[in-house]
Protein backbone atom coordinates (compact mmCIF):
# COMPACT_ATOMS: atom_id res chain seq x y z
CA UNK A 1 0.00 0.00 0.00
CA UNK A 2 2.99 2.35 0.87
CA UNK A 3 4.67 1.73 -2.02
CA UNK A 4 1.42 2.44 -4.25
CA UNK A 5 1.37 5.87 -1.98
CA UNK A 6 4.37 6.69 -3.26
CA UNK A 7 3.80 6.07 -7.12
CA UNK A 8 1.27 7.59 -7.38
CA UNK A 9 3.06 10.78 -5.31
CA UNK A 10 5.93 10.47 -7.73
CA UNK A 11 3.86 9.91 -10.78
CA UNK A 12 1.89 13.45 -10.06
CA UNK A 13 5.20 15.35 -8.87
CA UNK A 14 6.75 13.58 -12.38
CA UNK A 15 3.07 14.75 -14.25
CA UNK A 16 3.57 18.42 -12.55
CA UNK A 17 7.42 18.83 -13.37
CA UNK A 18 6.70 18.17 -16.99
CA UNK A 19 3.90 20.43 -17.18
CA UNK A 20 6.60 22.89 -15.98
CA UNK A 21 9.26 22.67 -18.07
CA UNK A 22 6.85 22.57 -21.15
CA UNK A 23 5.32 25.67 -20.46
CA UNK A 24 5.83 28.38 -23.14
CA UNK A 25 8.02 31.25 -22.83
CA UNK A 26 6.15 34.09 -23.27
CA UNK A 27 7.77 37.37 -24.60
CA UNK A 28 6.10 39.77 -22.47
CA UNK A 29 9.34 42.00 -21.80
CA UNK A 30 8.46 42.49 -18.35
CA UNK A 31 10.48 44.80 -16.34
CA UNK A 32 12.80 43.24 -14.12
CA UNK A 33 13.17 44.17 -10.04
CA UNK A 34 14.96 42.91 -7.64
CA UNK A 35 13.70 40.53 -5.25
CA UNK A 36 16.01 41.73 -2.30
CA UNK A 37 14.09 44.58 -2.73
CA UNK A 38 10.64 42.97 -1.91
CA UNK A 39 10.33 44.48 1.77
CA UNK A 40 8.82 41.34 3.79
CA UNK A 41 8.02 41.28 6.99
CA UNK A 42 9.36 38.95 8.95
CA UNK A 43 13.01 39.92 6.48
CA UNK A 44 14.00 36.17 5.47
CA UNK A 45 16.68 33.73 6.15
CA UNK A 46 18.20 34.37 2.66
CA UNK A 47 17.15 36.12 -0.54
CA UNK A 48 19.04 35.60 -3.83
CA UNK A 49 17.86 38.12 -7.25
CA UNK A 50 17.65 36.65 -10.24
CA UNK A 51 16.37 39.84 -12.14
CA UNK A 52 13.80 38.77 -14.43
CA UNK A 53 10.11 38.39 -13.56
CA UNK A 54 7.24 36.06 -13.29
CA UNK A 55 3.36 37.19 -14.38
CA UNK A 56 0.46 36.50 -11.98
CA UNK A 57 -2.69 36.71 -14.32
CA UNK A 58 -5.91 34.52 -15.95
CA UNK A 59 -3.17 32.28 -17.31
CA UNK A 60 -1.76 31.37 -13.90
CA UNK A 61 -3.14 28.04 -12.13
CA UNK A 62 -1.98 26.30 -8.85
CA UNK A 63 -0.82 23.20 -8.28
CA UNK A 64 -0.32 21.05 -5.36
CA UNK A 65 1.40 17.70 -4.86
CA UNK A 66 0.83 15.54 -1.66
CA UNK A 67 -1.89 15.85 0.88
CA UNK A 68 -5.58 17.04 1.22
CA UNK A 69 -4.01 19.50 3.45
CA UNK A 70 -1.94 20.66 0.65
CA UNK A 71 -4.40 21.20 -1.33
CA UNK A 72 -6.27 23.09 1.18
CA UNK A 73 -3.61 25.54 0.85
CA UNK A 74 -3.68 25.58 -2.34
CA UNK A 75 -7.06 26.63 -2.12
CA UNK A 76 -6.14 29.05 0.46
CA UNK A 77 -3.70 30.59 -1.44
CA UNK A 78 -6.23 30.80 -4.62
CA UNK A 79 -8.83 32.64 -2.26
CA UNK A 80 -6.22 35.35 -1.37
CA UNK A 81 -5.08 36.07 -4.84
CA UNK A 82 -8.80 36.46 -5.57
CA UNK A 83 -8.93 38.99 -2.44
CA UNK A 84 -6.15 41.16 -3.80
CA UNK A 85 -6.37 40.93 -7.22
CA UNK A 86 -9.43 39.84 -7.89
CA UNK A 87 -8.18 37.02 -10.45
CA UNK A 88 -9.71 33.06 -10.00
CA UNK A 89 -6.62 30.86 -10.54
CA UNK A 90 -7.76 27.45 -10.77
CA UNK A 91 -6.05 24.99 -8.18
CA UNK A 92 -4.96 21.10 -9.47
CA UNK A 93 -7.09 21.60 -12.98
CA UNK A 94 -8.18 18.75 -14.94
CA UNK A 95 -6.25 19.95 -17.92
CA UNK A 96 -3.13 21.76 -18.22
CA UNK A 97 -4.56 23.99 -21.87
CA UNK A 98 -4.63 27.78 -21.14
CA UNK A 99 -2.29 27.77 -18.59
CA UNK A 100 1.32 29.52 -19.20
CA UNK A 101 2.60 30.02 -15.90
CA UNK A 102 2.07 27.69 -12.82
CA UNK A 103 2.77 28.12 -9.08
CA UNK A 104 3.31 24.64 -7.40
CA UNK A 105 3.15 23.79 -4.11
CA UNK A 106 4.88 20.71 -2.57
CA UNK A 107 6.38 18.41 0.13
CA UNK A 108 10.08 17.45 -0.02
CA UNK A 109 10.68 14.41 2.10
CA UNK A 110 14.42 14.88 1.67
CA UNK A 111 14.14 18.58 2.40
CA UNK A 112 17.72 19.27 3.76
CA UNK A 113 16.79 22.20 6.19
CA UNK A 114 15.44 20.51 9.73
CA UNK A 115 13.10 23.12 10.87
CA UNK A 116 9.60 22.16 10.80
CA UNK A 117 8.48 25.46 9.36
CA UNK A 118 11.54 26.07 6.34
CA UNK A 119 10.25 26.35 3.16
CA UNK A 120 12.15 27.20 -0.21
CA UNK A 121 10.62 29.52 -2.68
CA UNK A 122 12.05 29.25 -6.04
CA UNK A 123 10.39 31.88 -8.82
CA UNK A 124 11.42 31.62 -12.70
CA UNK A 125 9.93 33.32 -15.50
CA UNK A 126 7.25 30.83 -16.02
CA UNK A 127 6.51 29.03 -12.84
CA UNK A 128 6.77 29.79 -8.73
CA UNK A 129 7.63 26.23 -6.75
CA UNK A 130 7.29 26.40 -3.25
CA UNK A 131 8.58 23.33 -1.37
CA UNK A 132 9.14 22.38 2.80
CA UNK A 133 9.20 19.52 4.76
CA UNK A 134 5.93 19.94 6.16
CA UNK A 135 1.90 21.50 5.01
CA UNK A 136 2.93 24.21 8.14
CA UNK A 137 6.09 24.77 6.02
CA UNK A 138 4.23 25.38 2.97
CA UNK A 139 1.77 27.99 4.76
CA UNK A 140 4.70 30.17 6.10
CA UNK A 141 6.16 30.49 2.30
CA UNK A 142 2.58 31.25 1.30
CA UNK A 143 2.48 34.23 2.99
CA UNK A 144 5.76 35.21 1.44
CA UNK A 145 4.36 34.72 -2.19
CA UNK A 146 1.22 36.85 -0.59
CA UNK A 147 3.52 39.58 0.37
CA UNK A 148 5.65 39.36 -3.14
CA UNK A 149 2.04 39.77 -5.20
CA UNK A 150 2.12 43.82 -5.66
CA UNK A 151 -1.20 45.89 -4.89
CA UNK A 152 -1.91 47.12 -7.83
CA UNK A 153 -1.37 45.72 -11.85
CA UNK A 154 0.97 46.49 -14.33
CA UNK A 155 -1.19 46.44 -16.96
CA UNK A 156 0.43 48.37 -19.70
CA UNK A 157 1.98 45.22 -20.43
CA UNK A 158 -0.71 43.45 -22.01
CA UNK A 159 -4.22 44.19 -22.85
CA UNK A 160 -5.15 42.04 -19.51
CA UNK A 161 -4.21 42.76 -16.43
CA UNK A 162 -0.89 41.30 -14.92
CA UNK A 163 0.84 41.42 -11.33
CA UNK A 164 4.49 40.84 -11.66
CA UNK A 165 6.46 39.51 -9.30
CA UNK A 166 10.43 39.19 -9.34
CA UNK A 167 12.10 36.12 -9.63
CA UNK A 168 14.68 34.66 -7.41
CA UNK A 169 15.01 32.20 -4.54
CA UNK A 170 14.32 32.26 -0.78
CA UNK A 171 15.09 30.27 1.75
CA UNK A 172 13.44 30.56 5.13
CA UNK A 173 12.95 29.24 8.39
CA UNK A 174 12.02 30.70 12.02
CA UNK A 175 14.59 31.85 14.74
CA UNK A 176 12.60 30.85 17.85
CA UNK A 177 9.54 27.95 17.10
CA UNK A 178 6.87 30.03 19.47
CA UNK A 179 5.98 33.02 18.25
CA UNK A 180 2.79 34.29 19.55
CA UNK A 181 0.11 37.25 20.53
CA UNK A 182 -2.07 36.84 23.40
CA UNK A 183 -5.20 38.34 23.69
CA UNK A 184 -7.35 38.67 27.15
CA UNK A 185 -11.02 38.35 26.31
CA UNK A 186 -12.05 39.25 29.68
CA UNK A 187 -11.59 42.54 30.99
CA UNK A 188 -13.49 43.40 27.96
CA UNK A 189 -15.10 40.31 25.62
CA UNK A 190 -14.33 40.23 22.08
CA UNK A 191 -16.62 37.90 19.60
CA UNK A 192 -15.85 35.18 17.86
CA UNK A 193 -15.74 36.67 14.59
CA UNK A 194 -13.32 39.52 16.21
CA UNK A 195 -10.65 36.72 17.26
CA UNK A 196 -10.76 35.06 13.64
CA UNK A 197 -9.88 39.04 12.11
CA UNK A 198 -6.68 38.84 15.00
CA UNK A 199 -5.80 35.19 13.75
CA UNK A 200 -6.07 36.21 10.00
CA UNK A 201 -3.91 38.91 10.28
CA UNK A 202 -1.40 37.14 12.51
CA UNK A 203 -1.22 34.03 10.05
CA UNK A 204 0.20 36.73 7.69
CA UNK A 205 2.87 37.81 9.38
CA UNK A 206 4.28 34.19 10.04
CA UNK A 207 2.56 33.73 13.98
CA UNK A 208 1.96 30.12 14.56
CA UNK A 209 0.50 30.43 18.10
CA UNK A 210 -2.46 32.38 19.82
CA UNK A 211 -2.80 32.66 23.51
CA UNK A 212 -6.40 33.26 24.81
CA UNK A 213 -6.79 34.68 28.11
CA UNK A 214 -10.29 33.12 28.89
CA UNK A 215 -10.79 33.52 32.86
CA UNK A 216 -10.03 35.98 35.15
CA UNK A 217 -11.98 38.53 38.20
CA UNK A 218 -13.91 40.18 35.95
CA UNK A 219 -15.54 37.20 33.83
CA UNK A 220 -15.07 33.30 32.78
CA UNK A 221 -15.28 33.14 29.45
CA UNK A 222 -15.51 29.28 28.43
CA UNK A 223 -18.53 27.21 28.80
CA UNK A 224 -17.48 24.11 31.12
CA UNK A 225 -19.85 21.33 30.75
CA UNK A 226 -19.53 19.50 34.26
CA UNK A 227 -19.97 23.12 35.88
CA UNK A 228 -22.02 25.03 34.05
CA UNK A 229 -22.68 28.41 36.19
CA UNK A 230 -19.03 29.07 35.43
CA UNK A 231 -20.52 31.03 32.14
CA UNK A 232 -24.45 31.13 33.78
CA UNK A 233 -22.69 33.90 36.89
CA UNK A 234 -19.45 34.46 35.72
CA UNK A 235 -19.66 35.12 32.16
CA UNK A 236 -22.27 38.19 32.57
CA UNK A 237 -19.05 40.85 34.24
CA UNK A 238 -16.70 42.68 32.46
CA UNK A 239 -14.80 45.89 33.26
CA UNK A 240 -16.80 48.91 33.31
CA UNK A 241 -20.23 47.01 34.22
CA UNK A 242 -21.44 45.67 30.49
CA UNK A 243 -23.00 42.70 29.92
CA UNK A 244 -19.36 40.78 29.33
CA UNK A 245 -20.07 37.41 27.08
CA UNK A 246 -19.00 33.81 26.99
CA UNK A 247 -17.67 31.22 24.24
CA UNK A 248 -19.80 27.83 23.85
CA UNK A 249 -17.62 25.06 23.39
CA UNK A 250 -18.75 24.85 20.32
CA UNK A 251 -17.69 28.26 19.41
CA UNK A 252 -14.18 27.94 21.12
CA UNK A 253 -13.64 24.70 18.83
CA UNK A 254 -14.87 27.09 15.56
CA UNK A 255 -12.00 29.61 16.79
CA UNK A 256 -9.50 26.51 17.41
CA UNK A 257 -10.27 25.05 13.74
CA UNK A 258 -10.07 28.59 11.98
CA UNK A 259 -6.53 28.75 13.91
CA UNK A 260 -5.45 25.57 12.76
CA UNK A 261 -6.52 26.46 8.71
CA UNK A 262 -4.02 28.77 9.50
CA UNK A 263 -1.47 26.74 11.61
CA UNK A 264 -1.31 28.43 14.38
CA UNK A 265 -2.28 26.87 17.82
CA UNK A 266 -4.68 28.11 20.38
CA UNK A 267 -3.35 27.58 24.06
CA UNK A 268 -6.37 28.36 26.50
CA UNK A 269 -4.96 30.14 29.74
CA UNK A 270 -7.41 29.39 32.96
CA UNK A 271 -5.75 31.76 35.26
CA UNK A 272 -5.28 30.56 39.52
CA UNK A 273 -5.24 30.55 42.40
CA UNK A 274 -5.76 34.27 41.97
CA UNK A 275 -7.53 36.81 38.99
CA UNK A 276 -10.72 34.00 40.23
CA UNK A 277 -13.21 36.19 41.61
CA UNK A 278 -15.53 35.10 38.83
CA UNK A 279 -14.90 31.35 39.29
CA UNK A 280 -15.44 31.82 43.16
CA UNK A 281 -18.48 33.80 42.74
CA UNK A 282 -20.18 31.35 40.58
CA UNK A 283 -19.03 28.32 42.69
CA UNK A 284 -18.32 30.07 46.54
CA UNK A 285 -16.78 26.67 47.75
CA UNK A 286 -13.59 27.93 45.79
CA UNK A 287 -12.86 30.91 47.49
CA UNK A 288 -9.96 31.04 49.57
CA UNK A 289 -9.51 34.88 51.13
CA UNK A 290 -12.79 34.42 53.60
CA UNK A 291 -14.10 37.61 51.82
CA UNK A 292 -17.92 38.35 50.87
CA UNK A 293 -17.97 37.52 47.36
CA UNK A 294 -19.37 40.36 44.86
CA UNK A 295 -19.02 40.75 41.25
CA UNK A 296 -16.18 42.67 40.03
CA UNK A 297 -15.89 45.00 37.50
CA UNK A 298 -13.02 46.91 38.32
CA UNK A 299 -9.33 46.82 37.06
CA UNK A 300 -7.09 46.27 40.48
CA UNK A 301 -5.43 42.95 40.34
CA UNK A 302 -4.23 40.46 43.37
CA UNK A 303 -7.17 40.48 46.03
CA UNK A 304 -8.87 36.87 44.92
CA UNK A 305 -7.59 33.34 45.62
CA UNK A 306 -8.75 29.77 45.19
CA UNK A 307 -8.76 27.26 48.68
CA UNK A 308 -5.45 25.81 48.25
CA UNK A 309 -5.97 23.36 51.03
CA UNK A 310 -9.36 21.75 49.81
CA UNK A 311 -9.50 18.40 47.57
CA UNK A 312 -12.83 19.69 46.09
CA UNK A 313 -10.94 22.52 44.41
CA UNK A 314 -8.32 20.16 42.80
CA UNK A 315 -12.03 17.90 41.59
CA UNK A 316 -13.14 21.42 40.20
CA UNK A 317 -9.38 21.90 38.38
CA UNK A 318 -9.61 18.44 37.06
CA UNK A 319 -12.83 18.86 35.20
CA UNK A 320 -11.77 22.23 34.12
CA UNK A 321 -8.46 20.79 32.33
CA UNK A 322 -10.39 17.88 31.60
CA UNK A 323 -12.53 20.12 29.11
CA UNK A 324 -10.17 22.24 27.69
CA UNK A 325 -7.53 19.27 27.04
CA UNK A 326 -10.31 17.89 25.07
CA UNK A 327 -11.57 20.59 23.78
CA UNK A 328 -7.93 22.07 22.31
CA UNK A 329 -5.73 20.12 19.98
CA UNK A 330 -2.28 21.84 20.66
CA UNK A 331 -0.06 20.61 23.41
CA UNK A 332 0.01 23.52 25.80
CA UNK A 333 -2.55 24.54 29.10
CA UNK A 334 -1.59 27.64 30.68
CA UNK A 335 -2.75 27.99 34.03
CA UNK A 336 -1.68 31.55 34.91
CA UNK A 337 -0.67 31.89 38.40
CA UNK A 338 0.42 35.66 38.36
CA UNK A 339 -0.75 37.81 41.03
CA UNK A 340 -1.44 35.83 43.45
CA UNK A 341 -0.82 38.18 46.28
CA UNK A 342 -3.37 36.90 48.59
CA UNK A 343 -2.42 33.12 48.63
CA UNK A 344 0.37 32.38 51.00
CA UNK A 345 3.34 31.18 49.71
CA UNK A 346 3.69 28.31 51.08
CA UNK A 347 0.01 27.14 49.71
CA UNK A 348 0.88 28.86 46.19
CA UNK A 349 3.79 26.24 45.98
CA UNK A 350 1.87 23.41 46.97
CA UNK A 351 -0.97 24.52 44.34
CA UNK A 352 1.17 24.90 41.31
CA UNK A 353 3.08 21.91 41.60
CA UNK A 354 -0.36 20.04 42.34
CA UNK A 355 -2.22 21.44 39.31
CA UNK A 356 1.07 20.54 36.93
CA UNK A 357 0.29 16.96 38.03
CA UNK A 358 -3.55 17.48 36.27
CA UNK A 359 -2.46 19.27 33.24
CA UNK A 360 0.40 16.26 32.53
CA UNK A 361 -2.35 13.93 33.54
CA UNK A 362 -4.58 15.49 30.79
CA UNK A 363 -1.87 14.97 28.30
CA UNK A 364 -0.85 18.50 28.17
CA UNK A 365 2.37 20.52 28.90
CA UNK A 366 1.38 23.40 31.24
CA UNK A 367 2.92 26.65 30.95
CA UNK A 368 2.34 29.67 33.93
CA UNK A 369 3.26 33.28 34.17
CA UNK A 370 6.74 33.68 35.77
CA UNK A 371 5.83 33.69 39.34
CA UNK A 372 5.61 29.91 39.07
CA UNK A 373 9.18 29.75 38.54
CA UNK A 374 9.82 29.30 42.61
CA UNK A 375 7.58 26.56 42.84
CA UNK A 376 8.56 22.94 42.63
CA UNK A 377 8.10 21.90 38.98
CA UNK A 378 9.79 20.09 35.92
CA UNK A 379 11.59 21.13 33.16
CA UNK A 380 8.78 20.18 30.94
CA UNK A 381 6.38 23.06 32.26
CA UNK A 382 7.29 26.91 30.56
CA UNK A 383 7.89 29.85 32.41
CA UNK A 384 6.11 32.75 30.67
CA UNK A 385 8.13 35.60 31.87
CA UNK A 386 6.25 39.10 31.74
CA UNK A 387 7.72 41.10 34.78
CA UNK A 388 10.46 39.24 36.79
CA UNK A 389 14.21 38.75 35.37
CA UNK A 390 15.15 36.89 38.32
CA UNK A 391 11.63 34.18 38.30
CA UNK A 392 13.17 33.41 34.32
CA UNK A 393 16.51 33.16 35.60
CA UNK A 394 15.85 30.76 38.06
CA UNK A 395 13.74 28.50 35.18
CA UNK A 396 16.39 28.61 32.99
CA UNK A 397 18.56 27.53 35.77
CA UNK A 398 16.56 24.37 36.12
CA UNK A 399 16.59 23.98 32.45
CA UNK A 400 13.10 25.34 32.00
CA UNK A 401 12.05 27.10 28.57
CA UNK A 402 11.15 30.40 28.71
CA UNK A 403 8.81 32.89 26.90
CA UNK A 404 9.55 35.94 26.79
CA UNK A 405 6.78 38.99 27.05
CA UNK A 406 8.78 41.64 28.71
CA UNK A 407 6.13 44.26 29.47
CA UNK A 408 8.00 47.00 28.61
CA UNK A 409 8.63 45.66 24.93
CA UNK A 410 6.34 43.40 24.14
CA UNK A 411 2.74 44.74 25.84
CA UNK A 412 0.58 45.45 23.26
CA UNK A 413 -1.51 47.84 25.98
CA UNK A 414 0.72 49.81 27.25
CA UNK A 415 0.20 53.88 25.36
CA UNK A 416 2.26 54.12 22.36
CA UNK A 417 3.57 57.70 23.83
CA UNK A 418 1.55 60.69 24.97
CA UNK A 419 -0.70 60.83 22.50
CA UNK A 420 -2.15 57.43 22.40
CA UNK A 421 -6.12 57.36 22.90
CA UNK A 422 -6.03 54.07 24.83
CA UNK A 423 -3.70 52.06 26.97
CA UNK A 424 -2.16 51.77 30.53
CA UNK A 425 1.01 53.09 31.70
CA UNK A 426 2.62 51.19 34.42
CA UNK A 427 5.37 49.83 32.13
CA UNK A 428 6.30 52.93 30.50
CA UNK A 429 5.07 53.92 26.99
CA UNK A 430 5.63 51.52 24.05
CA UNK A 431 6.47 53.31 21.04
CA UNK A 432 6.66 51.37 18.15
CA UNK A 433 10.75 51.29 17.60
CA UNK A 434 11.25 50.34 21.19
CA UNK A 435 8.58 47.49 20.47
CA UNK A 436 10.81 46.25 17.69
CA UNK A 437 14.61 47.08 18.99
CA UNK A 438 15.38 44.78 21.51
CA UNK A 439 16.93 41.46 21.21
CA UNK A 440 15.23 38.84 22.49
CA UNK A 441 18.14 36.54 22.10
CA UNK A 442 19.96 37.44 25.06
CA UNK A 443 17.39 39.28 26.88
CA UNK A 444 18.09 39.05 30.70
CA UNK A 445 21.53 36.81 30.13
CA UNK A 446 18.57 33.94 29.59
CA UNK A 447 20.28 31.98 27.08
CA UNK A 448 19.16 31.24 23.77
CA UNK A 449 18.97 27.67 24.30
CA UNK A 450 16.16 27.87 27.20
CA UNK A 451 14.06 30.47 24.95
CA UNK A 452 11.03 28.92 23.34
CA UNK A 453 10.03 32.12 21.38
CA UNK A 454 8.07 35.56 21.76
CA UNK A 455 4.48 36.46 22.75
CA UNK A 456 2.89 39.75 22.36
CA UNK A 457 0.31 40.52 25.36
CA UNK A 458 -3.06 42.56 24.89
CA UNK A 459 -5.02 43.21 27.90
CA UNK A 460 -8.15 44.90 27.01
CA UNK A 461 -8.61 47.17 30.69
CA UNK A 462 -9.18 50.24 28.03
CA UNK A 463 -10.51 49.24 25.41
CA UNK A 464 -14.00 47.78 24.69
CA UNK A 465 -14.03 46.42 20.49
CA UNK A 466 -12.26 45.07 17.65
CA UNK A 467 -11.01 48.87 16.24
CA UNK A 468 -9.28 49.60 19.44
CA UNK A 469 -7.82 45.97 19.97
CA UNK A 470 -6.12 47.03 16.21
CA UNK A 471 -5.00 50.36 17.35
CA UNK A 472 -3.43 48.99 20.45
CA UNK A 473 -1.83 45.85 18.37
CA UNK A 474 -1.01 47.38 14.48
CA UNK A 475 1.40 48.06 14.15
CA UNK A 476 3.48 46.78 16.84
CA UNK A 477 2.66 43.56 16.70
CA UNK A 478 4.21 43.08 13.28
CA UNK A 479 7.65 43.78 14.68
CA UNK A 480 7.17 41.27 17.86
CA UNK A 481 6.38 38.87 14.56
CA UNK A 482 9.41 40.16 12.86
CA UNK A 483 11.74 39.66 16.31
CA UNK A 484 10.18 36.04 16.71
CA UNK A 485 11.21 34.79 13.29
CA UNK A 486 13.95 36.70 12.07
CA UNK A 487 18.03 36.23 13.09
CA UNK A 488 19.55 39.99 14.82
CA UNK A 489 21.52 39.75 11.51
CA UNK A 490 19.13 40.36 9.69
CA UNK A 491 17.16 42.81 11.41
CA UNK A 492 17.72 46.18 11.31
CA UNK A 493 15.30 49.53 12.43
CA UNK A 494 16.39 51.39 9.64
CA UNK A 495 15.24 48.47 7.06
CA UNK A 496 12.47 47.72 9.17
CA UNK A 497 10.79 51.14 9.17
CA UNK A 498 10.32 50.76 5.52
CA UNK A 499 9.12 47.75 5.30
CA UNK A 500 6.47 48.67 7.90
CA UNK A 501 5.84 51.74 5.63
CA UNK A 502 5.13 49.41 2.97
CA UNK A 503 2.40 47.50 5.02
CA UNK A 504 -0.49 50.16 4.53
CA UNK A 505 -2.34 48.86 1.57
CA UNK A 506 -2.44 45.26 3.27
CA UNK A 507 -3.54 46.71 6.40
CA UNK A 508 -5.57 49.05 4.39
CA UNK A 509 -7.42 46.25 2.57
CA UNK A 510 -7.76 44.75 5.90
CA UNK A 511 -9.73 47.51 7.10
CA UNK A 512 -7.07 47.74 10.14
CA UNK A 513 -7.07 50.58 12.60
CA UNK A 514 -3.56 50.66 13.06
CA UNK A 515 -1.84 53.52 15.17
CA UNK A 516 -0.51 55.53 12.67
CA UNK A 517 2.62 56.82 14.75
CA UNK A 518 5.18 59.89 13.09
CA UNK A 519 7.91 57.31 13.57
CA UNK A 520 6.87 55.62 10.46
CA UNK A 521 6.74 57.54 7.07
CA UNK A 522 3.50 55.94 5.73
CA UNK A 523 2.64 55.27 1.94
C1 LIG B 1 -0.58 42.53 34.50
S1 LIG B 1 0.69 40.39 32.81
C2 LIG B 1 -1.38 41.39 34.43
C3 LIG B 1 -2.74 41.52 33.91
C4 LIG B 1 -3.10 42.93 33.57
C5 LIG B 1 -1.92 43.59 32.88
C6 LIG B 1 -2.18 44.96 32.36
C7 LIG B 1 0.03 39.57 33.90
C8 LIG B 1 0.51 38.23 34.02
N1 LIG B 1 -0.90 40.14 34.69
O1 LIG B 1 -3.65 40.98 34.85
O2 LIG B 1 -4.20 42.91 32.73
O3 LIG B 1 -0.86 43.63 33.80
O4 LIG B 1 -1.09 45.42 31.63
Amino acid sequence: MRSYIRLIAFLTLFTLLSFISCAKKRNLNLPPTPLTAAGLIPHPVEIKSTNASFPLDKFTAIYTAGTKEMEDIGNFLAEKITFKTGLRLKVNPESAKNFESRILIQLDNDFTIENEEAYKLKILQDSIILTSKTPSGAFRGIQTLRQLIPQQSNDTIADYSIWVLPTGEITDYPQFEYRSAMLDVVRHFFSVEDVKKYIDVLSYYKFNTLHLHLTDDQGWRIEIKSWPKLTEIGGKTQVGGGTGGFYTQEQYRDIVNHALERHITIVPEIDMPGHTNAASLSYPFLNGNGKELKPYTGTKVGFSTFDCGKDTVYAFIDDVIGEMASLTPGPYIHIGGDESLVTKKKDYNYFISRVEKIVQKHGKIMIGWDEIANATIGENTIVHFWRNKNNAQTAAEKGMKVILSPAQKAYLDMKYDENSKYGLTWAGYVPVNTAYRWSPENYAEIPIDNILGIEAPLWPETITNIGELEYLAFPRVIGIAELAWTKQENRNWKDYRVRLANQTAYLKSMNINYYPTKLIDWK
